[in-house]
């Protein structure tokens, strides 16, 4: 596996190289859901640079948060989602639920440092990747660090580990053993917790790529520098495609420790789904590249 160096004192997260390559862009093999606009799969360059080994943790957001006293959009705005499995708030805290996805909880008093509820804290998470940052967080974060966040190309050229048209970090098959965490049992009920983890796991779980890349799918979704769009695969630019110029919500990657075939099967290389760049969950985080 590569080594993993720190990029620098404000960012003590683990560097792996990725290098300049043509890579094929896409779901190639066909799980790719209709509508998140994962097709058609297409050769895209680009060009080498340095990404975290793993997404950014609570450690190193607590030293970001100590040092500028940044205050999250959750925070600002007092409230944030909490899975309601992994709740720990009193009642009069839960906020309301979305009657589309009820698993789905308001919580106030939700951030990044009560991951859970205004009853959770870190104590125990230092290595575990950071949620309840919004893609704007994300941004105040890497401005600090001196860094950026990775393309929706470069993050899935380095989820794939120099593999040409395979769905999974790791190739196309699980073997014996869990890979990534994911959730086993009844979604959204029942966790049998096969793989460890309810909720999220310290971000050198499993085993990374060949890259040296930890936990590109599963565990947390992680935001990319993009705007979304379903159809920029139509007319992507062929050389380090930036996404769109403009749009409403920000592209995520990856999956997160809540999906399951019966309900998101997007813990693949190829998967993606947006969110507001205000918003902010307990599934997702982010991870950074080194400017150049
Ligand atoms: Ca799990
Ligand atoms: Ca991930």
């Amino acid at each position: 596996m590569p080594s993993a160096a720190p990029a620098n004192g404000r960012h003590p997260v683990g560097q792996v190289s990725i290098p300049g390559q043509t890579f094929l862009m896409g779901d190639s093999t066909g799980p790719g859901n209709r509508g998140d606009g994962e097709t058609p799969a297409h050769p895209v360059w680009v060009d080498a640079f340095r990404l975290d080994a793993t997404s950014v943790t609570n450690a190193a957001f607590a030293r970001f948060v100590a040092a500028t006293g940044y205050r999250t959009e959750s925070e600002t705005f007092g409230y944030s989602a909490v899975f309601h499995l992994a709740l720990e708030a009193d009642l009069e805290d839960v906020l309301g639920q979305p009657p589309r996805i009820p698993w789905w909880l308001g919580v106030r008093g939700a951030d990044w440092a009560h991951p859970g509820g205004p009853r959770s804290s870190l104590v125990g998470l230092d290595d575990h990747p950071v949620v309840q940052v919004s893609w704007n967080d994300a941004q105040a974060y890497c401005a600090w660090a001196g860094r950026r966040l990775p393309t929706e190309a470069e993050w899935e050229c380095a989820a794939r580990g120099g593999l040409t048209g395979r769905v999974y970090p790791w190739g196309d098959e699980w073997g014996d053993r869990h890979r990534c965490n994911i959730w086993q049992g009844v979604f959204p009920t029942v966790n049998t917790r096969e793989d460890g983890w309810l909720t999220t796991s310290p971000v050198e779980t499993f085993e990374p790529n060949a890259y040296g890349v930890w936990q590109s799918v599963g565990n947390v979704w992680e935001w990319c520098s993009d705007w979304w769009s379903e159809g920029y695969y139509t007319h992507s630019p062929g050389r380090n495609p930036p996404g769109p110029a403009a749009g409403d919500q920000k592209s995520m990657r990856g999956g997160s420790y809540l999906c399951h075939d019966s309900y998101c099967n997007r813990y693949r290389n190829s998967a993606r789904a947006s969110n507001t760049p205000d918003s902010s969950a307990a599934n997702i985080g982010f991870r950074t590249v080194a400017l150049t």
